[in-house]
């Protein structure tokens, strides 16, 4: 099969080949975690973290639990997406509206370029989680839009264009905890204040899917559809179980679900995926693709502590997932 992959040719995203004797789909990085938790003083935890290109360099926007244990989000910049400067203080947004711009706590960001600007949405404190928006064209100066919806909801992924004339969201929406339960959901706005058209995506299935799902990256675009790449919960009896999966989305209605893995494709089984604040979680926030060769570095959260990197072929995603699909 040949796959197309629609995006910037970026040869100098972070790299190594599949180590030799193993099949999986995605592999580690053998120097991970690539941010370690202290990386700048005022952190307890720096993790479920975003990156995008930016000009021959890279940007990202950080979550960087404080040793207060408050939840902010801080920008950074690295010339090879693997040594990171990133800001002693957390972003500060200009808002036109005092009461949008309290900021209470921000966490789990993803960033996406759309047009000239790069937009970052995050988890925001509003009465409770709801989904924060704002764009920035240089990360020195942030602006902040209205909050996509009403609380509670987490999760809230961009699609890299418009569809049909519209932005494109994905979002879960949730309680006030630590959220039980959990679906995938598609919503459109004509200006990224009013969203509607809500479609149902996906809910949970069994095993490693089978308390809560959400999406993780931005998703890729190919030409066999939409590559989500999701965090799927399932609960044991010492607590939540995060691994990771792979769908793909109809292009011109991403609501509806073409293949989804039944395995997971990364599951928490290195020390430090198992061991941290949150052990066993891998939470995938991001991920670099090279168009011209299908290279991808994969951006995860390892134990709710630090910034972790898995690589693998777009191609090869596209086609496990059809290979192992557990929609027919
Ligand atoms: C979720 C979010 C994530 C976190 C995960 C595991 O509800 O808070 O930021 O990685 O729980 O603790």
């Amino acid at each position: 099969m040949s796959v197309r992959i629609v995006g910037e040719r970026l040869p100098h995203i972070p790299w190594e080949e599949r180590p030799a004797g193993s099949s999986d789909v995605l592999w580690r990085f053998s120097q991970n975690p690539v941010i370690p938790r202290d990386l700048i003083p005022c952190a307890n935890s720096i993790f479920n973290s975003a990156v995008v290109p930016f000009g021959e360099e890279f940007r990202g926007v950080f979550r960087v639990d404080n040793r207060a244990r408050e939840m902010r989000i801080h920008s950074g910049r690295s010339k090879d997406a693997l040594n990171w400067t990133i800001e002693h203080d957390p972003i500060s947004f200009v808002c036109y509206d005092p009461d949008i711009g309290d900021f209470v706590y921000g966490y789990d960001p993803r960033v996406v370029r759309i047009e000239d600007r790069y937009y970052i949405t995050w988890c925001n404190g509003y009465h409770g989680p709801t989904i924060g928006v704002a764009y920035t064209k240089d990360f020195a100066t942030f602006y902040q839009l209205e909050n996509a919806f009403l609380p509670f909801n987490r999760n809230g992924v961009l699609f890299p264009r418009k569809i049909k004339g519209n932005f494109a969201m994905l979002s879960r929406p949730s309680d006030n905890g630590h959220t039980p339960f959990g679906d995938i959901f598609y919503s459109e706005s004509p200006d990224l204040t009013y969203w509607g058209r809500h479609r149902h995506v996906m809910g949970t299935t069994l095993g490693w899917q089978s308390t809560k799902i959400g999406a993780g990256p931005i998703p890729i675009e190919t030409s066999e559809g939409w590559l989500l790449i999701y965090h799927g919960v399932l609960t044991s009896c010492n607590g939540f179980v995060y691994s990771v999966g792979a769908a793909l989305l109809d292009l011109d209605q991403p609501w509806k679900v073409l293949a989804r893995t039944h395995p997971y494709i990364l599951s928490p089984q290195t020390y430090y995926e198992c061991v941290g604040d949150v052990p066993n979680v891998a939470f995938p926030c991001a991920a670099l693709v090279d168009s011209a060769t299908g290279r991808m570095a994969l951006y995860y959260g390892g134990a709710d502590t630090v910034t972790a990197i898995a690589f693998g072929y777009v191609q090869e995603l596209v086609q496990f997932t059809k290979d192992n699909s557990m929609i027919s």
